[in-house]
This record gives C-alpha cells, structure tokens and sequence, in this order.
C-alpha cells in the first residue's frame, strides 16, 4: 500500500482526497498556487508544497512543478481528482517514468478515450450500443455528404478530439453541411491542434445518463448503475441524480455487463464514466468516456455505499475488486440521491462572482452531505472552477430525497458572494422536475419560464 499520496487538485476534491487517505491512514501531500496559501486543503493535508502562482498554467497545470514537488516529499503515487491534469495522457506517462503511481487508468487508454471517434469505434466492437454514425476520421466535406446520406438528417459532426460540446456542428439539410463542415474542422484544429471530425445520427431531446465503471489491475471490470446528468447548462451539469427514473433494472444490468466486457477487453483499469444519451423511446447510446473520478461521484457513493475514492486509491496499489468490494454492496442501489452544485456564480446570468464569504451556513442531518472546502471569512479566487459546494441529499426514494434537498437548501446560507442556491429551491419547486419530466432542454426552457414570471433570484439569495 502506498505511505504517501501527492493530490494534484485544489478545492472540494482535494478535502475529498484527504478524506479517502485518512481513513486508510496514508500520509498526504498537498500543492498550492500562491492564491491557495489560506486553503483548507493546505491545511488538512500533512504536507503543503507551493508549486507557483495563482494562474492554473503556472502551478498546478505545470507538470515539472508537479513532478518535483512529488519528489522532494517522497510521495509514491498521485491523485489528479478532476479536471486539470486528470485527463492528460502525458502527465499519467511522466508520473509512471518517475516511478511514481499515477491514480487513473494507464496513459494509453486515457488517450484512446481521449480521441472520441477511436473511443466510439472500440466500443462498436464490443457491443456496446452507439449511435448510427461515420467510421473513422471524415476527411472532406463530400465524404461527410455522403455519410450524412447514409445516416439521415439531422447529424451532428464531433471534433475527435474534442468533447463536452466543444467543436460540435449540428446539420439539418445537405445545404448546410460543408460550410458546417469546414468552420467545425477549423474550430477543432484552432482549439486543439488536430481537426479530426466524425459524425452521427443527432438525437434531437436527449436525457445524459452516465455509468460509474470500476476496473481493477487483474482484468476485472465492474459497473456501478447510472446517474441521471441531464440539468445543464452550457455544457455544464447543474443537478445530477442516482438512479435515473428513466432505465429500469434490466437495462441497467444490460449495459453494466455490456461495459464490464467491453472496458475489460480494453484493459481499462480504475474509475471512469461511461456517457450515454437516451432517445425518446429510452434506448442508450454511447458518447463518450471520461477516464477521471466525476464531480458527480457522490451520488452514486450514496446509493451504493462504496466510497469511490478510497476504491481508486485500493485499485491503483493493486487491490481486486472482488477484495474491496463485497457481494452484497454490488447487487445494487438502495435509495435514491440527489447533487446539487452550488457555483460561485450570479444564479441568472451565470457569471463568476468571486470574492470573500462572509457567512457560511452548511445543513446537516439525516440523508444530507455537504462536499465543500469552503469556510466563513474565506476567499473565493477568481482563477479556477467556480465550484464551492455539492449539496448532496439521500432518501429511500426520489421523492423523500427531493424533500431533504429543499429543506437543506433552505438552511444553506451563503453570504457575501452570489450562489446558485436560489436557482436550486426554484428547480426543486419545479412540477417538472418532481414529476422526472426533463431532458438536456429542460434548463432553456426553466429559465426562459422564470424570466415570464421576472422571478428575481438575487433577491432570495440576500
Ligand atoms: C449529441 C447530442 C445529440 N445527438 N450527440 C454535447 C456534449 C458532448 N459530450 C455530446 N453532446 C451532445 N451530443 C448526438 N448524436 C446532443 C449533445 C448535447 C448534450 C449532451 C449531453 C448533455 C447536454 C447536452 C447539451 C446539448 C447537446
């Protein structure tokens, strides 16, 4: 077992870190951007390294100031959390040449993952449920005309490279499709240096329904049920739940054992998430693969029991699922929960508000869990995710987690800086969202809704 882990994250996912080596009494090292000095996860760790300043490029982005400040404390593996360095295929290489173990899944399958039209063609192979669509990379325009025929208006072209909606073109007519084409192309190789782009049929109203994945080092592979991801905005999930209402007990152990076999093949190792969407006649259809534990993972530890990041830190060191996993615990969810993410940001207009909190009140109680590394008196910084709480909330079904999530909104208190609180206690009041009537469209339209009403979320927020 490892005696000492670097966490290469700041805020929530760093305290959750900690909280995953303490109970498993391993030591810990945490890296600050000089904007951080005051930060929790500088203070609960045992040992605090200063890799630069605020800007995430120059500290924690920075692979050598990583590499080093793993070095000079003698840690024996690394924990990226999410975001930053936990998708890069490189960082996961340097960690392993400095004989350091990096906490994620080997660099080649973070990086077979991370060209989504080589990710959508593995899984193809496998069995696992994609959407109709191009096979290998669209060179020219006419090549994607002639596929589009193929796979039927509307279509949707991806950069291969891309991923959470960056570089995507939707196309409803042949008319459109080679200036769509060309500006999508252009878009991928300006944004990340390789335009590569392929194509699917494009589902007009879809639900995001992700699965949990764990894989261990001796070729086994276990899903963990779904969650329920489709309240976003912009690309970015506000709420997610766990189960989804919308798949039943069958196609969840359908799919479960489709990916066990197909990720296992693939030699997936650790946690990741399987993105799916769901089509108005509730059939699943792969996306993509995230090779990182998720904002989300909460929820599916509190139906499931099993702490995700403990079982990250088990895997890596070597642990069989069949180890740190009991029978019992993989049967299935008990309950329902529910996340809701509370961002430093305006509720409306969804602008950052940085700044320092004056009052911090967080619920507590049966079925409730605040995720937070923020404190009363405490700086939020301008530089990174304005992501400052994950208001989690347990239930024997949905509806009783849906009550304890409105009464634990209601005792959350942030003062100082805008939250989106208020935006939380109206999307729970909502008949839509109580009934589970929603898809990736349902924030348009609530907010275009409260807009109607000129419902004045700051107002509640002060
Ligand atoms: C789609 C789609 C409809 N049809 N693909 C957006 C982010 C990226 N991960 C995939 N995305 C989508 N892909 C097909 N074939 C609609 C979206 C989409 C979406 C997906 C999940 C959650 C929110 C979304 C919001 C807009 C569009």
């Amino acid at each position: 077992m490892f005696k000492k882990i670097l966490i290469a994250n700041r805020g929530e996912i760093a305290l959750r870190v900690i909280c995953a080596c303490k109970e498993l009494g391993i030591k810990t090292v945490a890296v600050y951007s000089d904007a951080d000095r005051n930060s929790l996860h500088v203070r609960f760790a045992d040992e605090a390294v200063c890799i630069g300043p605020p800007r995430s490029s120059e500290s924690y982005l920075n692979i050598p100031a990583v590499i080093s400040a793993a070095e000079i404390t003698n840690t024996d593996a690394i924990h990226p959390g999410y975001g930053l360095l936990s998708e890069n295929a490189n960082f996961a290489e340097v960690c392993e040449t400095s004989d350091i173990k990096f906490i994620g899944p080997p660099p080649e399958v973070i990086r077979l993952m991370g060209e989504k039209e080589k990710a959508r063609q593995a899984m193809k192979r496998t069995n696992v449920p994609i959407l109709p669509g191009s096979e290998g990379v669209i060179a020219t325009a006419e090549e994607a005309k002639e596929w589009a025929i193929q796979i039927g208006y509307p279509v949707i072209v991806k950069a291969s490279a891309g991923g959470g909606g960056r570089g995507m073109r939707v196309i409803r007519a042949e008319t459109e499709l080679e200036g769509s084409f060309n500006s999508a192309q252009a878009e991928a190789a300006a944004a990340f240096g390789n335009g590569n782009l392929y194509m699917e049929k494009f589902i007009e109203q879809p639900r995001h329904i992700e699965f949990q994945v764990l894989g261990d080092l001796h070729g086994k592979v276990i899903s963990l049920g779904e969650r329920e991801c489709s309240i976003q905005r912009r690309h970015q999930k506000l709420l997610e739940e766990s189960p989804s209402t919308q798949v039943t007990e069958e196609l969840r152990q359908q799919i479960g054992k489709k990916l066990s076999e197909c990720l296992a093949q693939i030699g997936y190792v650790n946690a990741g998430t399987v993105e799916f969407l769901m089509d108005e006649d509730g059939s699943l259809h792969f996306i993509e693969m995230n090779t990182r534990i998720q904002v989300e993972h909460p929820v599916t530890e509190m139906v499931t029991g099993i702490d995700l990041v403990k079982s990250q830190i088990l895997l890596a060191a070597g642990a069989k699922l069949g180890d740190i996993i009991p029978r019992l615990d993989r049967k299935g969810q008990r309950g329902h929960a529910i996340e809701c993410r509370i961002n430093a940001e305006h509720p409306e207009k969804f602008t950052p508000s940085a700044g320092k909190i004056k009052t911090f009140h967080v619920p507590g109680g049966l079925g409730i869990r605040v995720d937070t590394a923020a404190y009363a008196e405490g700086v939020i910084p301008p530089y990174y995710d304005s992501l400052i709480a994950k208001l989690i909330s347990h239930g024997r079904d949905r509806d009783e987690a849906i009550m304890r999530m409105r009464r634990a909104l209601e005792m959350f208190i942030v003062e100082g800086i805008h939250t989106t609180i208020p935006l939380h206690r109206r999307i729970m009041a909502d008949p839509d969202f109580q009934a589970g009537r929603f898809d990736t469209k349902y924030m348009e339209r609530f907010l275009a809704k409260l807009q109607e009403e000129r419902v004045q979320l700051t107002a509640v927020s002060a």
